[in-house]
């Protein structure tokens, strides 16, 4: 899992307005819309059920350590999606503490290996990776006008490609998936019943119109990848696109840091 850097999340809560602006633009619905898609709900429905639900950010410094900006980061993007959200003065054990006396239902919290979003209420727990995917791939769904039997290749065999496969497949999609760990794509095959595995990465990207890359690499998609009608969701950190590739995109590109995972996490632990 790749680990965000100060500098990844600075700009998150100030751009939120103008990247949400973007998203109804470019996929046809908001950063709530996306989320409440990947969960099969609609964003009146969550809002109406759920929106005085309060909700906990507790900083955690086991690890690597608290990152500046994260929590704070996290809890902007729940307040931007209408809901009552704190980060606690205490970190850790005491913030948990903290959380459950303020009546926090649901708390976001992350170490290096996990981010989570727990509901205290139903027990529900919801991992960033999985939600991720989903998120994403709700995104692709509503860019592409439906995946329904359309083929999808899905580079990353990971916890974010397993919830992407996961929603492509039930929507109807032809997923194939690339793993450079060809073990992982087998495994991974075991767990997600219809995908196809593809051995030849650069062979076959020239093959698929809707890419999404769940992989932590950089750069792997060059420009001579890339056709006019090239739709790709990319969760992956860092972005696997070149530079020279982002112009040839305008439009046809989902990517952020935060933003769609932490929303979709939201809806699904709130959601029972
Ligand atoms: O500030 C804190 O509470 C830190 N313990 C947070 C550490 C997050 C580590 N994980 C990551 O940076 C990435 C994120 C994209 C989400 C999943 N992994």
């Amino acid at each position: 899992m790749t680990r965000l850097r100060e500098e990844d999340i600075l700009y998150i809560a100030e751009s939120l307005k103008e990247y949400d602006k973007q998203l109804v633009k470019n996929v046809g619905k908001s950063l709530a819309g996306i989320a409440a898609h990947a969960i099969g709900s609609t964003e009146k429905e969550i809002y109406d059920l759920h929106h005085a639900t309060p909700v906990a950010v507790i900083p955690v410094t086991c690890g690597e350590g608290i990152i500046n900006g994260f929590s704070g980061s996290v809890q902007k993007i729940i307040e931007y999606l209408g809901f009552t959200a704190f980060v606690t003065g205490h970190k850790d054990v005491g913030g948990l503490a903290e959380a459950v006396k303020k009546g926090a239902k649901v708390i976001f919290l992350a170490d290096d290996d996990h981010f989570v979003a727990i509901n205290i209420s139903t027990g529900r727990v919801v991992d960033n990776g999985e939600a991720t995917g989903k998120g994403y791939a709700a995104g692709l769904d509503l860019m592409a006008g439906g995946l329904r039997d359309k083929d999808v290749l899905l580079l990353g065999a990971g916890p974010v490609g397993t919830g992407a496969a996961a929603f492509m497949s039930g929507h109807g999609a032809r997923v194939f998936v690339y793993d450079v760990k060809l073990g992982q794509a087998e495994n991974f095959k075991k767990t997600a019943p219809g995908v196809q595995i593809v051995r030849d990465f650069y062979k076959s990207l020239p093959e698929y119109k809707l890419l999404f890359d769940a992989t932590p690499s950089a750069e792997i998609i060059v420009k001579e990848y890339v056709r006019e009608d090239t739709m790709i969701s990319a969760p992956g950190i860092p972005l696997g696109l070149s530079r020279e590739c982002l112009p040839l995109m305008a439009g046809r590109l989902i990517h952020d840091t935060l933003e769609i995972g932490v929303a979709a996490m939201l809806f699904e632990a709130l959601f029972n």
